[in-house]
């Protein structure tokens, strides 16, 4: 079965990549796989200056799923450049770098100081749907208006952007067709879904992020991504999808291709099993050629 796909004028040798957040910001995770053999690496999302992130505990496990509420801790993209980038580079991954900013100005410095980047960064990912910010509820995703602007702004990466967006808001189709006429070449669905953690012992917020809460990731919420990939690519056909929610075996990451996605993310499955991103991919493939499907890329859309 081939393996290859394109995600807009990107041309990966797989469709399966890991989720912003899983790899942190470097080659975490190339002692338990062979990151060059993986679609891609996308790294933990970067501001244009370092950031210190929220108090602990960041993270709790939830029945079917995790929290988190890390709040975007990274070194910047500069010293991301000098210390974590040449790791990735030297294990022949394709890099995804990620994005943030608090105000449309970061975002512009962040996307100039990715200026003149190394071919090894295939793509950026524009992170508009961060749910562990001060703004909260006030998410660039949330609105196609600020999502385009900061779209405008970030055109100085010098690489395909996709926007990763927010399944926080019956807006996102809407969002997804800003995005793509603001300049994504894709769009990346879904981030993760906002909840909340009470220790019933401690009558007490089970996160250091208190009232905010953090986002759900997992198997609690992958129906919810293969919804939100399913409707946008109803809506626009011609946009290519990155999907991510929940992906834990070749069976999740058909679900995402079938909705309409031409590549898959790999994330919380990857705190269980470090080796979840090249597992999925071998699954993926013996499951395409179990039944005689001569490419993955066909599968894209292929809903009846
Ligand atoms: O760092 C985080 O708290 C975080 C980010 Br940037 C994100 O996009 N999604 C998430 O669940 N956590």
């Amino acid at each position: 079965c081939a393996m290859d796909v394109e995600v807009g004028s990107v041309r990966l040798p797989s469709p399966v990549m890991t989720a912003s957040g899983t790899a942190g910001h470097g080659a975490e995770l190339a002692a338990y796989q062979d990151l060059s053999a993986l679609g891609a690496v996308v790294v933990k999302s970067l501001s244009a200056d370092p950031w210190p992130g929220n108090p602990a505990p960041r993270v709790h496990a939830a029945a079917a799923g995790m929290l988190n509420s890390v709040g975007l801790q990274g070194p910047g993209v500069a010293a991301w450049r000098a210390d974590d980038l040449p790791a990735l580079a030297a294990a022949g991954a394709r890099v995804v770098a990620s994005i943030w900013g608090r105000s449309v100005d970061d975002y512009r410095r962040a996307a100039e100081a990715l200026a003149g980047v190394g071919d090894e960064v295939v793509a950026v990912e524009v992170n508009l749907s961060c749910p562990n910010t001060e703004a909260g509820r006030d998410l660039f995703a949330h609105d196609p208006d600020a999502t385009a602007e900061v779209l405008a702004a970030t055109v100085a990466c010098g690489r395909p952007r996709w926007a990763k967006l927010s399944p926080n808001t019956p807006r996102v189709v809407e969002v997804a067709g800003a995005a793509a006429d603001a300049g994504a070449e894709a769009v990346t669905l879904v981030n993760t879904v906002m909840g909340l953690a009470i220790d019933p012992e401690t009558r007490t917020y089970r996160l250091g992020a208190g009232e905010r809460g953090g986002g759900l990731s997992g198997a609690a919420i992958h129906p919810v991504a293969v919804r939100v990939v399913h409707d946008v690519h109803r809506a626009h056909p011609g946009l290519p999808i990155v999907g991510v929610g929940g992906v834990a075996d070749a069976a999740t990451a058909v679900e995402l291709l079938l909705a309409g996605a031409s590549a898959v993310q790999v994330g919380t499955a990857t705190f269980a099993d470090p080796r979840a991103p090249s597992r999925v991919q071998r699954d993926l493939e013996h499951w395409c050629r179990r039944r005689g499907i001569p490419a993955v890329a066909e599968l894209t859309g292929g809903l009846r």
